[in-house]
């Protein structure tokens, strides 16, 4: 029996893709005249700020051009833009049907907990106004792996009490599919089975997330 639920923050509960995408764009111009392509962005969903940045310089052949501190510059000039776009996100930047969604799961009242990478989930959470029901986040600073290791999806279960093979876990990510399913919990992906072939069950959208599906799905 399904006894709770794990979320996955960018790309399933809001799209904060485009906004990263936009300041590693920027500061990667300016700082290290590397072009960040939209492929190149892809690479970069999922995948911690330090990691992120690794990524960006390996794509430009930079890899061994820069000190960790001067990384660490790097990466905290593009979470300064970053916190600046994300300072405009409203309710209104939640995706399709994750609101009724949410609001399915309280009524059946299932637990929540939230399983991203980002130090700025609690910020962004805040900003769409779902801190009253997503109010149980793992804090990316006590991780020692990212995904696709299952650490996260683990310790979000623990924040809830959930055992891992009742627990399901929504992602939109390829790393983040592998993370909850090394974790042994019930997969869910938000996209095609052709993009996430190794999730349990696969919504095209968020819109098109059912609970009644899922509990069917994990029943089967
Ligand atoms: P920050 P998720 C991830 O969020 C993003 O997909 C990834 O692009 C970002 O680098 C990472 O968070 C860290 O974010 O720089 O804000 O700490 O998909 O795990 O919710
Ligand atoms: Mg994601």
């Amino acid at each position: 029996m399904i006894k709770g639920f794990v979320f996955d923050l960018d790309g399933v509960i809001t799209d904060t893709a485009k906004y990263h995408f936009q300041a590693w764009k920027e500061m990667a111009a300016k700082e290290l005249n590397i072009v960040v392509t939209p492929e190149l962005n892809e690479h970069l969903k999922g995948v911690s700020r330090m990691d992120s940045l690794d990524v960006i310089l390996r794509a430009g052949g930079k890899e061994q051009d820069y000190t960790q501190e001067q990384k660490v510059a790097l990466a905290t000039e593009k979470n300064d833009l970053y916190k600046k776009l994300i300072s405009h996100m409203t309710a209104a930047d939640i995706l399709p049907g994750i609101n009724d969604f949410l609001t399915d799961l309280q009524q059946n009242d299932y637990p929540i907990s939230v399983a991203s990478a980002s130090f700025n989930a609690p910020v962004i959470i805040e900003r769409l106004g779902l801190s009253y029901i997503l109010d149980k986040i793992v804090d990316p600073g006590t991780l020692h792996h990212g995904k696709p290791d299952p650490e996260i999806f683990e310790k979000a279960a623990d924040l809830i009490g959930t055992p891992y093979a009742e627990t399901v876990g929504l992602e939109d990510a390829t790393a983040g599919i592998a993370g909850i399913k090394a974790a042994g919990m019930f997969a869910v992906g938000i996209g095609p089975k052709s993009k996430l072939p190794a999730a349990d069950i696969n919504f095209d959208q968020t819109g098109d997330i059912s609970l009644t599906a899922i509990e069917r799905a994990f029943d089967r």
